[in-house]
This record gives C-alpha cells, structure tokens and sequence, in this order.
C-alpha cells in the first residue's frame, strides 16, 4: 500500500540547486513531506544461506517468511520454524534480497531457539557475532556493521528480536556474515530475520495471497501453495532446489491443477513472472518433470467467474540448480483483475505437477510515474547544472520526463 518514495537527493545537490530551480526543489520537498519516509517491514522477501538442513526441516525460508512467527513470541521448536546449517558450516552466510532497493536502516533478528528438555547446549547454535553486509547487488556487500554481537535466545516462545540499527543505507540484498556462534561444534542457525527500509526504486511484486487450489500433496510434506508466493527459496532470479516450504506440489494425480492468487483489490496488471517446479535430487532428473509445460490463465473480478486471458502458454523445464536465472516473464499488459488463475493444461510427463515461485507486477501508477520523473529531474537537473560550472567539456546527459515536468 505504501508508495515508492523519491530517490534521496543528497545534501550537497540540494544546496547547490539554483534559484530558478528552486520551485522544483519545493515541489520535492513537499512531496517527501507528504509521503513521509516511514520505514516498515519489508515482506515477502527472499532468501538463502550458505547450507541448510533439509533433512530436519531446517531450511532458511523458514526463517523469513515468518513461520514460527505469533505476534513477535517466536515458537521454541525448530521444525519448520528456523533455519539450521549443513553440519560443519558454523561461521557461514545468511542473504536477503529484498527484491527492490530498499534504504535499509535496521534488522530485527530472532536467534536460534530449538528447546529440549534437559538439552540446553542446542542453543549455542545461536550466532553469536556476525558483520551485517549492505550491497546494491551481490557483487558489491560493504560492511555496515562490523563484529555485531546477537544475543542468545533464551528457549522459550516469547519475543527475544533483537533490533540492529545503523545508519540508513540503500540496498537490495542483505548478508549476515556470521564469525562464530555460542559453542557448537556443528551447527549454526537463526529462527528469524525481519529487514526493516523504505522503498527507493525497482520492481516490487505485488502482495498476493492463495485464493484456493484445487490440490496439494498433504503431509508430511511442505509443499503448500503459500511458498509460490512467499518469497520461499527466491534469491536474485534463482530458486531452492529444495521443495519443502518453497514450492507448491499438487495431489499425486493432480497433474493438471489449477491455482488461483488473490491480489487484494483489483489491480492493471504488467506482467508475471514464473518459476517453475525446480526440485532437485542426485539421480532424480525425472522430479523436474513435475514442471508446467503449458497453462491458461484466466481472470475474475469475483473470485467466481473467470474469463480466460492466455491460452496455451508454454513454459520452460526448471534446471533443478540453485544458480540459474530461470525466472520467466509473461507480459500481462491488457489484464485488469482482482484474482488471477493458472488452469494447467499439461506438465513434463510426470504423475505431480508443482510451481516454484510466482510474482505479480503493477504498471505504475501514474502519481508514482510523476514523483518519480520529478525526483529523478530535480536531481538530474542539479547534476547538469553543477557540471556546467565545474567540467569544461560538455557531455551528453540522459533524457528524461524533465520538460513535460517543467512545462506542467
Ligand atoms: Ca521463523
Ligand atoms: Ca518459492
Ligand atoms: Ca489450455
């Protein structure tokens, strides 16, 4: 619901705009009055960490999407509520990708809780002192907090977050780069990590939930249609291999299921985007099968009445790694809707059919376009402006929305 807010102008443009530039600059300023920067949570966001325990239910989507999660009291039992390392990996790596940038000011950081009976060493899992690393893109982490220390979680369902503040910071992606935790030989977890930013500029999906499916596998599997749109196994355009709690699978015989997400409000669709079912085991290339070959997809205001939109889509066979780009785009402009349907037609030849992840884009909306020109125009304007005191040789500058802005 909140709006995408200005790109920040730095102090020293701001000073260094011209008078006759000065009614533009109280435009923006009273614009980022208006729309004042209340940084929140940011939701649905993706994840991974340098290992997991699959086997034990230990994976890190479960500790972003926030399973185990009643309020801020989270759960003391670790299935399907924290994230745990492979053994061995003690001082390795949790990432976030917020999916958009983001200027991010502060974590909150539930650590590792696993309670037993008479087994309190399982909470020296916990990570006791890790750097938390900002960066606009994987490649480019700076460290923003160096040695942080966490505190250990006391075993008990209460709320123990821990809240990290720092100066606030554009980025995308988010790394705790932990150096040790409390003791344990083997293992190293968190039970949940909540990003706290304000929206600056990118893509960000729109907030889906599940209106209904017409199957899902039952337990013990994880394999509900809530990890398509959770962010449960994203990470810059790649996908888990791992199915339980990041992929939805349907009942075995569903193999041409439908899956219906409600977007809240009916919204003027852009486009989609689609990962399809990428579960991954040595000597298991037929898993993949489960991948959508072909789908409808349909639309309804109602929930009810849907009107078909695309016919026949055909879609790519997931890689079944953790490293390729395999998120497709189907354009969607022209779709106006509250609820949008998958009709699956077909899949790769298996008795399963299951999807990995699907975001659903917005075309802008048009006061969003006009802050965004006119953020991107005060700033550019004030950047030309000072070049042409300060650099001798004239260059090229990009065009934008400024002279239809000017004019208005
Ligand atoms: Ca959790
Ligand atoms: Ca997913
Ligand atoms: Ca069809």
């Amino acid at each position: 619901m909140s709006r995408p807010l200005l790109p920040i102008v730095p102090n020293s443009f701001v000073m260094k705009i011209p008078s006759h530039l000065s009614a533009v600059s109280a435009f923006v300023a009273m614009i980022i009055v208006s729309h004042s920067a209340s940084a929140a949570i940011v939701e649905d966001v993706g994840q991974r960490a340098s290992s997991d325990l699959p086997s034990f239910n230990r994976i890190a989507a479960y500790a972003t999407t926030g399973a185990g999660l009643t309020g801020n009291d989270h759960s003391d039992n670790p299935f399907r509520t924290m994230w745990l390392s492979a053994s061995g990996d003690v001082a390795g790596t949790f990432e976030i990708d917020l999916g958009a940038v983001y200027s991010v000011n502060s974590l909150r950081v539930w650590n590792y809780n696993e309670f037993l009976a008479g087994r309190p060493d399982l909470l020296l899992r916990g990570v006791a002192v890790a750097n938390i690393d900002l960066g606009l893109t994987t490649d480019t982490y700076t460290t923003i907090v160096a040695n942080q220390a966490f505190n250990q979680a006391p075993g008990t369902v209460s709320d123990f977050s821990q809240l990290i503040s720092f100066a606030a910071t554009p980025a995308r992606f988010v790394r705790i780069d932990i150096q040790s935790n409390f003791g344990d030989p083997s293992f190293t977890g968190l039970s949940e990590v909540q990003v706290d930013g304000t929206f600056l500029s990118g893509q960000r999906p729109i907030p889906a939930t599940i209106a209904g499916v017409s199957s899902t596998i039952a337990d013990p599997f994880d394999r509900l249609p809530e990890h398509v749109i959770d962010g449960g196994g994203v990470f810059a355009r790649t996908h888990s291999i791992i199915p339980d709690g990041t992929m939805w699978l349907a009942a075995q015989g569903d193999i041409a299921p439908t899956i219906t997400f409600d977007l809240g409000s009916t919204k003027t669709l852009s486009s989609m985007m689609f990962w399809n079912y990428n579960e991954f085991l040595v000597g298991r290339d037929d898993l993949l099968t489960r991948g959508i070959s072909q789908a409808d997809i349909l639309l309804s205001d109602d929930g009810i009445t849907f009107t078909p939109f695309k016919t026949d889509l055909q879609f790519a066979i997931a890689p079944g790694d953790n490293t390729t780009d395999f998120a497709e785009t189907i354009n969607m402009v022209g779709a106006t809707a509250r609820y949008v349907q998958i009709a699956v037609d077909a899949n790769y030849g298996s008795d399963f059919t299951g999807i990995s992840e699907v975001q659903f884009f917005a075309v802008p909306e048009p006061s969003s376009l006009l802050l965004t020109a006119v953020g991107s125009c005060a700033t550019l304007l004030a950047f030309r402006r000072r070049r042409k005191f300060s650099l001798s040789a004239p260059q090229k500058s990009p065009r934008c929305f400024c002279e239809k802005v000017e004019r208005s």
